[in-house]
């Protein structure tokens, strides 16, 4: 091949990705800078609370993708193992389609799912939602490229955003939103039912909610999954107070921290928190925040709630969302549930 050929058909190739992508921002960068309202009212109350969303800088995403590698955090390897034996029947009961993956990320998992739809010669749109426009643009060019029927359109925005875009927008066939990886597990309760409430908003009469979950399970097998023999959710959960150094002049001693982890069995969630482990002051510059420690007083920095089947299926079905099938793994610890909304 001469060198002129080699490079028309890299660009013809590319002009062909570019044909199908379309990336819209409904956020620009800077409106997702939180500007720590949300610290100073979380670290004014007696328990006092972070946000999980101050685990994810850089090293924070570094560290979440080594966690689901870890020999004890089952949740990703089990809900991946569950797609790629279900895909095929995914595919087949939702039909051909859009798409909508919320907290797309990388977009691994989705790849299971294109795969049974290209096996089946369906005409596929996908529409990844994510914070990260960088993130969402390089894997939607790699799925481009992979994927040479697929259409991409990513919405760089907060899940609420594109919930409301999503229902004045482009729809033509039926649509399939993907919300994977138990991430609503760390929602709480309320919390958990506004964002229900915005997805079926955004949905129409017979259009599919794929949907990952955490099950309950034995305390000892959470218990672990949390607390792994490498320190790695140890070092991402602390990575939040180096964070929040960066972020807002703060001065925390993370030597002065311990993560601590556990299963609240009544509760049915795990939870993690930083607990000092001295008396101490912490100064956090740019909120004008001064926050005193007693010894051994913590910060809650996520809840992640574990699942009962039958419960979230009233919980959808009460919503109008029909739970059509619910798959586990072999071991119970995992459920995914298709469902649909009433026509
Ligand atoms: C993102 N989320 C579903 C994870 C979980 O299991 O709740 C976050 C995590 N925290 C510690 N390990 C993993």
């Amino acid at each position: 091949m001469s060198i002129s050929q080699a490079v028309s058909d890299k660009s013809s190739s590319e002009y062909a990705i570019e044909k199908r992508l379309q990336i819209e921002y409904l956020i620009n960068p800077a409106s997702v800078l939180p500007e720590g309202s949300d610290v100073v009212k979380g670290l004014s109350q007696s328990q006092k609370t972070l946000p999980p969303r101050y685990f994810y800088d850089d090293k924070g995403s570094q560290l979440f993708e080594q966690i689901c590698e870890l020999p004890e955090y089952y949740p990703t390897r089990t809900e991946a193992a569950i797609l790629r034996e279900r895909a095929a029947e995914i595919a087949r009961m939702t039909g051909a389609g859009e798409i909508v993956e919320l907290g797309s990320g990388s977009s691994t998992k989705t790849r299971i799912l294109l795969d049974a739809y290209e096996k089946l010669s369906y005409p596929l749109r996908y529409l990844p939602i994510d914070v990260s426009g960088g993130i969402l643009e390089s894997s939607a060019r790699q799925l481009l490229a992979d994927y040479p029927s697929l259409q991409v359109h990513g919405l760089v925005s907060t899940y609420e955003l594109a919930l409301q875009r999503l229902k004045s927008a482009w729809q033509s066939q039926s649509r399939t939103i993907c919300f994977l990886g138990s991430t609503l597990g760390n929602l709480n309760p309320q919390e958990c039912d506004v964002f229900l409430s915005q997805i079926t908003a955004a949905m129409e009469a017979g259009d599919y909610l794929l949907l990952g979950f955490d099950l309950q399970k034995a305390k000892d097998l959470l218990s672990s999954a949390y607390n792994d023999s490498q320190g790695v959710t140890a070092a991402f959960n602390l990575n939040m107070l180096h964070h929040l150094n960066r972020r807002f002049e703060g001065n925390f001693d993370t030597t002065q921290f311990e993560h601590w982890a556990f299963y609240n069995e009544s509760g049915h969630q795990v939870e993690m928190h930083l607990r000092s482990t001295r008396s101490q002051t912490v100064h956090l510059r740019a909120l004008n925040l001064t926050v005193d420690f007693a010894p051994g007083e913590t910060i809650l920095t996520e809840i992640s709630r574990k699942f009962d089947i039958n419960t979230m299926k009233q919980e959808l079905q009460s919503r109008g969302l029909v739970p059509l099938q619910v798959w586990t793994d072999i071991n119970q610890w995992f459920g995914l549930l298709l469902c649909q909304l009433q026509t």
